[in-house]
Parts: structure tokens; C-alpha cells; sequence
């Protein structure tokens, strides 16, 4: 907690450091009530920095200093300067060596960043600036070191004890306690530190590298868990092989390992040779995980296992640039696992993702650019402008530059910059010298926010048989800028005649018509490309694959867009026209809805899904893919003034009057693919995922038509599914029925059942508080009350609260503040004890400025009343102020 007001950070103050660590020896001594790190850093002047020797300022927070050394010297404190956030002293030689011992308390570490505990063992999370909390240290990432750790700790309770790099030493010590040494030989930044300890078991494995090395593989779990760690090893040995073949980088270590802790602030965390999970994203098996949570382990697991290159072996200058590392490797683990899986399928999962989620981040109070220019607290920054379009980005590059192209662009930037800590500058460096192109207006991907418009108009002339296509692009204005400059955009496009065949494409200025797609590069506000010898006026498919992170509009009319449904070769625009008619018809409802007329929908929906239901060359999961409604978040994004109501009424209107015209299609499909469940057993592998995901969204329409067959068919596949994605379908359609009776047995049964599985209660959570019937609110309440619920635990706390805050609109948005109250409450007590989690699940309500006028004052007034509420973290205030300003 501050005392005083937090200050701003800004990239154009960057400065070298001072002084740099080139070796880090720390010894842990584990106790139940504190813990004791000695720390000694072998130092010296930067060159970089000059001859002169000003004071070293060491970073470190919440730590007791019980001695410090400088080389042999005791000092005392009139030798040192002690403050809540450093430690200085005065070195009086260019190379020195500092040794402190620290007390700190992992025991009642509740924030869950530095050394904590979760349940019975011992871990760390230290990125982004953790560390400081362990010892004193130059905690930024631009100071790397080689490491040597030695963990002391009780023999009993906590038998395993890890750290970066190899094992080197270990033994007995007294009163039945035990220590390790491991020695990490890769200079890292501190953030990239790790220790556990804890009474684990292990499932162990090896890899072969591409040069015949042996990996021994580990991941290590509380011993309850040691049958769920399959898939995350495959899901490993997996990701290995991609990037030695995909990017030719080979593991550099004799071992990797990962270890599944249950208290963890996100998803997991790259530490050099040791990555910890969050149980959530390790653990899976067919009985208690989704197919969408194998997936989520198998990608979370590469995403992890990539940045050994993009990220610990290249690192970043400084937190401005966490884009660098993070954009990048989630474009690996995208690509990785568009390979493993259906590519177009995971195109359309990111594009609904990134439109929904970081469209809406992107034009609201935190919108940032890829690359921020400042910010309060970093742990706010790493969001899905960071990830998600920082992945975009790294993929217009791909597109621009092709695959080879790209690769030895990647080949240079590795090769150039190993073991150095770098910028996303050095990145398009290495991509514009292995290709000899020039970047520079590209770049500025990096340094705009907001979501560019894209707006295309044609123009065909019958006689000269020329089609033009004009691009006009803009930017709105966002917190940090209002102007903008034009970006590089990279639209690939095809064009399709009357018969809905390709047609080869010549631009004006080309001798000859060649390939029928193509990738425009629109670089100015406005610019026109014309075709020529176009026989008759094409339709024209833009943006395949959703090749830039804009909002396209183009005046399609309904009948063009079913045409692109059926005819489009790009699988990922087939999808979207779709979704561009759904949304044609869901507005037009919403618009009735407004007026208080009665709902009439267009029927042309009901036919061209009729089409695609009745499909069976189509992919399973693009069916149920093209079957699945925008949802209520997207429409909000869309929305200029947001009409909670009319848009939850247009979006169920829609649904059952599919659900009641297409029964016989739904029923028929749902019945043949859960017929084969019935006779197979549960495989984790994209073409199962896929029957299994046509079935399941089969079944949730199916169960709005109340027909008495669908109820028994929902409860049979409730009570007899040998695996989760199944059973908790068939409960969340129980749970959004009005099937009382049933609905409360089959929760309790499940509660019953998978009592002592967190993670499967987790879900047991998420589908009841993300349910849309009346009452929402006082459901969540409740659950909050139950036993398994536990408000220490972010897993629980994003079950529950997040659920209903992210996916119950409806209820969340109650006219009369209710959902908003609460979230408000909830965000004050999550500030006192963790400020990450609580700054989280503060995103709804920065989004007031989308809602009517009096959803936005009652959310304001809850802002803030969090404002003041007290003493507030700086990841609270940053968010709080950004959205009040
Ligand atoms: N690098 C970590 C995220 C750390 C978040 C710190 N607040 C996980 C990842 O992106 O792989
Ligand atoms: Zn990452």
C-alpha cells in the first residue's frame, strides 16, 4: 500500500542502469512463520554509463534488512540509506560485491506476487516486478545475471525444492530439514526467477533435440493430481518439436520444468526452467476438463514453453516494451496451435476474442498503444492490446513479409540479440534487414491506440471492365492522442463472380492476372486499387482471415452476404459473413424492440443456418461456429449507445426462433454425434472437439424449444458422459432452463461429486453466475456463501465474480445498480489484500461511457465511491482515476 499519491512512468525517461549483476547467489531459508534470503550480487560499474560512481540504488519492498555488506565491510545504517522502496549505498570501486539478509513472510503474502504460499507449498510469481519483494536487487529487465539458488527448508513437508537452471547439490542439514542448490548459467532478468517448494509428485518424461540432446521433462503436482498431467506433457513434447521446426530453436537446459500451484494471479509464468501454472492450465483430463480446457493447457503450455525464446533468451529493455515478448509468443502459440488443430477455426476464436474484448479496451479509458508511452502501474499493462493485438500486429508482419520472409527475420532477431534485452525497435529491425524493407510507417502499429475504421467502397465500369476498390481509413481519437496517422494495412482480398467462382486478379498497373488473392497494403488515408478485365461487377471478399486489426464496413446487402457464405474459399470470411448478416437482423430487432414493436425477424437467417446445418462436407466446428450467435458483449461493442435489454431480448428472440426452425436439423445432428460419444471413448483431438461442439450448441438451442424429448436427452447426457465437455453442457442447459426440479438436482449432484475438485467447482461456479434468468445477483451472493467459494483464491473469484460481471450482461447491468454495487464492494475488499485481482475485475465498470445516462452515473458513482474508499494500490487507482478523468 502507498502512502503518497502514485507517479506516472514514462518510456521517454529510460535510462541504462548504473550499475549491472553479473552473478546473483541467493540462499532461502524456508520457516512456517518467516523466511530468511541472503543475497550476493557480484557488481560492477555499466561502461555504458561513464567512469563515475554514483549511489546504487537497490530495489526492494516489505522487506526487513537484518545486514548488509559491502565487499568485506559490514556497514551500519549511517553507511545506507533505507526508504519503503530502496535500499542505497555508496560503492567506492567500479567492481563490488553486496551481500544482505532479508526476513519477509511469504506465510501471510495474500497479493500472491514475490515468495508466497499456496495451500502447503511454497512459490514465487516475480514478473513484473516481484522480486524486490524477495531481496534487494536491480529489479528491471534490463539487468541480467546468471543465478545460483540454495532452498533450506523442512525434509517433511517440503521434500521437493526447485529452482532455475540444473540441480547441482543437495543433502541434509539439521533438525530434519534438507537443501538444494541449482545453478541457472543463462544471465536473466530477475523477473524470470523462480523456487518451489512443497510435497509434489512428479510425471517425468524426456525429449530429444534437434541436435540429440536429452531433456528430462518434469511437471510437478500435489500428489491428487498426478493423473491429470497427460495432456500438458504431450501438449509440451509437442510445442518443443513445433518451434524446432517452425522456428528452428532448440531448449538449451538438461531439464524443463513446470509445477501446478492453485494460487496463481494469471494464467502462468515463463520462469527460466521452471514455469509455474496455474493449475487451471496444466491439469485435464476427460472427466473434469472441456475440450475448450484441454485446449486452453495445450496452448497455454507452448505459449509458456516459446518464450525460453521470445522472452527469456531475448528479454525486453523495459516494461514499455513487454509487447515485444508477449505479442510475439502469443502469435507463436496462435500459429502452434492453428497447426495441432482446425487453423480456421482458431482464426475465428482469436477475431471474436480480440473484437469483443480488446475492441472495447481499445476505445475505452485504459486504451493504450501496443507499446504504451507511460503508465502507473505496470501489472495494468499486460492486456489484450499487449497480447492479443500485439499478436495481430506480429502477424500483419508474417503476412506482409510471407512465411519465409518472416522467418528469416525471426532467425536474425534471435541470432542477433541472444542474451541481451532489447525493444520492440530491435524486433523490425531484424525483420526489415533479413528482408531489406522499410518498416517505418508500419511501426506506428506501435504507437497508436484505438481500432482503425476501414471503410471500402467499389465502383465497377462495365465498359472499360475495370473494379475499383477505395480504402479509407481512420482512427479515433484515444486517451494519449487524438490525431493519427495513417497505418500500414494489409487487406487480403479475393473476388468472386455471379457463380460464386474465384476470379484472377490483375491491378492496373500488372502486365498479366495472376493468383486469385492478394494482399493490398492500403498506407494512406485514402487510396483506391483498380482491377482490370473484370469480365462483369464481382463481390468482393475483404479482409480474409481477418488480415488486419480493423473495423471493415462495406455495404453488403443481405443476399451478397449469404452469398459469401456459401461461396467465399477464405473459411474465415464464410464465418464472418455470417456473423456481418447476424448482426444485420439482431440490430434490426434491437431497433424494433426500442420502438416497443412486435419482433419480426428476417427469415433469410433462419435459411442460409438451415444451409449450413444441413452441410455435411462443412467442418463440425465451423458448422457450430456459424451457428453461434454474436454474442451479447460483441453487440455492445458495436453498439454506439448500448441498450442492455433490447439487446438481450434480440439475441433470445433470435435463438429460439432458430431453435423452432430448425429443430428436425439440430436434432438430427445432435442425436449422431452423441451417439458416437455414447460408443467411443473421450479423445482430445480437434475432429472430436468439433463433433463434440456441434452437439453441444445443438443442444442449447434444442432446449429452448421445451420440448419433453430434449429434457431427457439433456439429463442422459448429464448423468452418462464419461467426460466434462458433455456433462457440463448438459448442465449449463439444465441451469438456463425452466426446469427447476431438474436443474437443482443436477447441480447438487455435481457439487456432490466433484466436491473436492476445485477446478471442476470453478465451473460449477461460472455456469450458474453466468445464467441469464432473473435473480442473477442474488444467485452470485449466495454462491459466495458456499463452501467450496473462497475469496483468496483469484480462480474462485473469477468463477464467480468475473462470470457474472463479464458474461451475465443482463444481470450484471440491472437498471437499478445493483450488479454494479456489488462489483464495487467486492473491488474495495479485493484491494486490501490482492491489488492485481482487484484491479481486474474492475474492467466493467471502466466501461461506463457505452450505457445510457443513468447506467453511467450509478457506474461512475461506484467508481468513485472506489476512489474513495481509502488507501488504494497504485493497480486500483491507475484504473479508477484513468476512468473518472
Ligand atoms: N509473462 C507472464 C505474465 C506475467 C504477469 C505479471 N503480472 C505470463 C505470460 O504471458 O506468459
Ligand atoms: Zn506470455
Amino acid at each position: 500500500m502507498r502512502t503518497e499519491q502514485p507517479q506516472m512512468i514514462y518510456l521517454k525517461d529510460y535510462q541504462a542502469p548504473e550499475y549491472l549483476i553479473d552473478e546473483t547467489h541467493l540462499t532461502f531459508e524456508l520457516f512456517e512463520d518467516h523466511t530468511l534470503v541472503h543475497a550476493q550480487l557480484v557488481m560492477r560499474r555499466n561502461p555504458a554509463r561513464g567512469a563515475g560512481l554514483p549511489a546504487l540504488e537497490l530495489d526492494g519492498q516489505q522487506l526487513e534488512l537484518l545486514s548488509v555488506k559491502l565487499d568485506d565491510a559490514d556497514l551500519v545504517p549511517g553507511d545506507y540509506q533505507l526508504t519503503d522502496s530502496h535500499l542505497v549505498l555508496q560503492p567506492t570501486t567500479a567492481q563490488f560485491v553486496v551481500d544482505t539478509s532479508v526476513k519477509i513472510h511469504p506465510e501471510s503474502n495474500t497479493a500472491l506476487e514475490g515468495l508466497y504460499k499456496s495451500g502447503g507449498m511454497f512459490c514465487t510469481q516475480c514478473e513484473a516486478e516481484g522480486f524486490r519483494k524477495i531481496t534487494y536487487y536491480l529489479d528491471r529487465p534490463d539487468v541480467m545475471s546468471t543465478f545460483t539458488t540454495t532452498v533450506v527448508a523442512e525434509q517433511h513437508r517440503y521434500p521437493i525444492l526447485l529452482s532455475n537452471g540444473n540441480p547441482i547439490a543437495s543433502g541434509p542439514d539439521e533438525d530434519g530439514r534438507h537443501w538444494a542448490t541449482w545453478e541457472d548459467p543463462f544471465m536473466k532478468p530477475a523477473y524470470l526467477f523462480a523456487l518451489v517448494a512443497g510435497d509434489l509428485w512428479c510425471v517425468e518424461d524426456t525429449f530429444t533435440t534437434m541436435t540429440d540432446r536429452t531433456v528430462a521433462l518434469r511437471i510437478y503436482v500435489e500428489p491428487e493430481n498426478i493423473d491429470k498431467c497427460q495432456h500438458a506433457m504431450n501438449s509440451l513434447k509437442k510445442s518443443m518439436r513445433w518451434d524446432e521446426e517452425v522456428y528452428g530453436r532448440e531448449y538449451d537446459l538438461d531439464i524443463f520444468m513446470i509445477v501446478a500451484v492453485n494460487d496463481f494471479n494469471m494464467g502462468a509464468m515463463e520462469n527460466k526452467g521452471l514455469n509455474i501454472f496455474n493449475s487451471s492450465c496444466v491439469l485435464a483430463r476427460a472427466e473434469t476438463a472441456t475440450d475448450a480446457a484441454h485446449q486452453r493447457v495445450e496452448a497455454v503450455v507452448a505459449h509458456e514453453y516459446f518464450h525460453n525464446w521470445s522472452g527469456n533468451r531475448v528479454t525486453c529493455r523495459d516494461w514499455f516494451q513487454l509487447s515485444l515478448k508477449e505479442g510475439f509468443t502469443v502469435f507463436r502459440d496462435s500459429e502452434f496451435s492453428a497447426d495441432m488443430n482446425s487453423r480456421t477455426v482458431k482464426r475465428i476464436e482469436d477475431v471474436a476474442f480480440l473484437r469483443t474484448h480488446q475492441f472495447a479496451e481499445d476505445a475505452g479509458p485504459m486504451a493504450h498503444a501496443v507499446r504504451p508511452d507511460s503508465f502507473i502501474e505496470i501489472s495494468n499493462f499486460y492486456t489484450l492490446t499487449v497480447y492479443e493485438k500485439g499478436s495481430e500486429v506480429v502477424r500483419m508482419i508474417h503476412t506482409l513479409l510471407g512465411a519465409e520472409g518472416f522467418r528469416k527475420g525471426s532467425d536474425l532477431y534471435f541470432e542477433r540479440h541472444d542474451g541481451q534485452a532489447v525493444t520492440c525497435d530491435d524486433f523490425i529491425k531484424a525483420m526489415e534487414d533479413a528482408n531489406g524493407v522499410d518498416l517505418t510507417q508500419f511501426k506506428r502499429w506501435y504507437s497508436q491506440a484505438g481500432t482503425p475504421r476501414l471503410a471500402v467502397s467499389e465502383q465497377y465500369d462495365a465498359v472499360l471492365k475495370t473494379y475499383s476498390l477505395t480504402f479509407a481509413q481512420s482512427c479515433p481519437a484515444t486517451p494519449d492522442k487524438v490525431e493519427k496517422l495513417p497505418f500500414v494495412i494489409p487487406v487480403e482480398l479475393g473476388l468472386l463472380n455471379a457463380q460464386g467462382a474465384e476470379i484472377p486478379l490483375q491491378l492496373a498497373d500488372e502486365a498479366a492476372a495472376s493468383g486469385t488473392t492478394r494482399v493490398l497494403s492500403v498506407t494512406e488515408s485514402e487510396q483506391t486499387f483498380t482491377f482490370v478485365g473484370v469480365a462483369e461487377k464481382p463481390l468482393p471478399s475483404l479482409l480474409r482471415g481477418f488480415s488486419a486489426p480493423v473495423k471493415l464496413s462495406f455495404a453488403y446487402s443481405r443476399d451478397q452476404l449469404m452469398f459469401l457464405m456459401q461461396h467465399d474459399t477464405d473459411g474465415f470470411n464464410r464465418w464472418e459473413a455470417g456473423q456481418q448478416l447476424s448482426v444485420q437482423v439482431l440490430q434490426e430487432l434491437i431497433g424494433q424492440h426500442q420502438r416497443g414493436e412486435p419482433l419480426v425477424m428476417d427469415q433469410r437467417l433462419v435459411e442460409a443456418l438451415r444451409s449450413v446445418l444441413g452441410n455435411q462436407q462443412l467442418d463440425q466446428a465451423m458448422v457450430a461456429e456459424m451457428l453461434s450467435l454474436p454474442g451479447e458483449a460483441y453487440l455492445t461493442e458495436i453498439s454506439e449507445v448500448a441498450d442492455v435489454e433490447a439487446i438481450h431480448a434480440a439475441r433470445e428472440f433470435t435463438r429460439k426462433q432458430l431453435a423452432d426452425s430448425l429443430f428436425d436439423g439440430l436434432w438430427t445432428r445432435y442425436q449422431a454425434n452423441r451417439e458416437i460419444s455414447r460408443v467411443t471413448p473421450y479423445v482430445a483431438a480437434a475432429e472430436h472437439f468439433a463433433r463434440r461442439s456441434l452437439q453441444n450448441i445443438a443442444l442449447s438451442y434444442l432446449m429452448l424449444s421445451g420440448q419433453p424429448q430434449v429434457l431427457a436427452a439433456t439429463l442422459e447426457q448429464f448423468e452418462h458422459s464419461d467426460n466434462m465437455t458433455e456433462r457440463l453442457t448438459a448442465l449449463a442447459v439444465l441451469v438456463n432452463s425452466p426446469f427447476a426440479e431438474d436443474k437443482a438436482k443436477a447441480l447438487a449432484s455435481f457439487a456432490e461429486h466433484f466436491k473436492d475438485n476445485p477446478l471442476v467447482m470453478d465451473q460449477w461456479f461460472s455456469v450458474q453466475a453466468a445464467s441469464g434468468l432473473p435473480g442473477g445477483l442474488q444467485r452470485v451472493r449466495e454462491l459466495m456463501q458456499h463452501p467450496a467459494f473462497n475469496i483468496k483464491n483469484p480462480n474462485k473469484v473469477r468463477a464467480l465474480v468475473g462470470a457474472f460481471a463479464g458474461q451475465n450482461l443482463i444481470n450484471f447491468h440491472a437498471a437499478d445498480g445493483s450488479g454494479y454495487r456489488f462489483l464495487a464492494d467486492l473491488v474495495i475488499e479485493l484491494n486490501g489484500f490482492n491489488p492485481q485481482i482487484a484491479s481486474r475485475q474492475l474492467a466493467p465498470l471502466t466501461r461506463w461511457r457505452k450505457y445510457d445516462s443513468a447506467r453511467q452515473a450509478l457506474m461512475k458513482a461506484e467508481l468513485e465511491r472506489i476512489r474513495n474508499s481509502g488507501e488504494l494500490s497504485s493497480d486500483v487507482f491507475e484504473v479508477v482515476s484513468k476512468s473518472l478523468a
